[in-house]
Order: C-alpha cells, then structure tokens, then sequence
C-alpha cells in the first residue's frame, strides 16, 4: 500500500486544471488525450472553467471551443448540448488519430461527466465544432455559449478568444 504524503494532490490538481492552456495544436493536430485529465474535483453542482474559443478571421467558416468541467454533484452526469449565437451550429466533435498519425472527427453525442470529476474538451481530443461563424472573433471579444446537461441547470459561459499566435506554442 502506498503512503500519500499529504499536500501533494493540490499539486497535481493544478496541474491537471492549466493541462488545457498549454496543450498544443489545433482540432486537426495531434496532442494529449483529454479525456484521461479526470480528476477529482469539489462543486457545488457543475462548474465551468478554462472556456475558450480560438480567434477566427471574417469568412472563416468554422472555429472550436474547448473548456474544462467539473461535475461537483453526487450524480453522474453528462454535456449533452451546446448552443452559440455567433454560429449557425455547434456540435460536440471529438478527433481521433488514426494510424500514420491521420487525424479524424466525428461527431459525439455527449461529453459524460462522471459524479465528482472533471472533464475536458481540449485540443487533440474532444471539442465544441462552431460551423457557419457568422462574424469574426478576436481576443477581448467576450461570446457566449450555452450549455446544456442532463442533470444539471443549463450554464451560460463567457469564452475567451484566443489569438492564432497562442494557438500553435
Ligand atoms: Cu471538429
């Protein structure tokens, strides 16, 4: 049995939690597997962090968001929808990488989130996929998104935009 030396999950909580701001890459790129940051994490309720979109030029048709949430209630539960009023249509997408390293998308149904856990949407993995952007979207611009849950209320979350210079560290 191993000793846990108290102090050290705060550490690696937050390391878990800035993981998404330094992953690299776009949703065609390859990166870390999002979906293996699970880790424990405290509410109350479902609680949205690190929710951001990357900048896109006027007639660019698509962009994608990316953010971190914490399911802090007892019961599991899962982000079932997304709505942005900036584009015509916004759908969870998750990219795969197939052998030789070929990246592909496919639509997801949801994102689960298991009770007390968080769960990411990051570069290399799942994704918000925002198609027919309907304007350009730069850094200090504040979009909202809604999300929608199984169990849980929906939430309104304000993305930050993150320039194309930040996008590719
Ligand atoms: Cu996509």
């Amino acid at each position: 049995m191993r000793i846990q030396k108290p102090g050290i999950r705060p550490v690696i909580i937050a390391a878990l939690v800035a993981a998404p701001v330094i992953a690299l890459g776009a949703c065609s790129q390859d990166g870390a597997d999002s979906n293996a940051a699970a880790t424990a994490c405290e509410g109350p309720g479902v609680v949205v962090s690190e929710a951001w979109m990357r900048a896109a030029r006027a007639q660019q048709p698509m962009s994608a968001a990316y953010l971190t949430v914490c399911n802090g209630a007892d019961a599991d539960d899962a982000l079932i929808g997304v709505s942005f009023a900036g584009a015509q249509h916004a759908e969870l997408h998750q990219t795969t990488m197939k052998e030789g390293g070929v990246a592909s998308m496919t639509t997801s149904p949801e994102l689960a989130l298991p009770a007390g856990e968080f769960a990411s949407l990051a570069p290399g993995g799942g994704h918000i996929m925002l198609m027919g952007l309907e304007k350009a979207f730069e850094p200090g611009d504040a979009p909202v998104m809604q999300l929608q849950f199984k169990n849980a209320p929906s939430i309104e979350v304000v993305l930050e935009v993150r320039a194309a210079s930040e996008q590719s560290r």
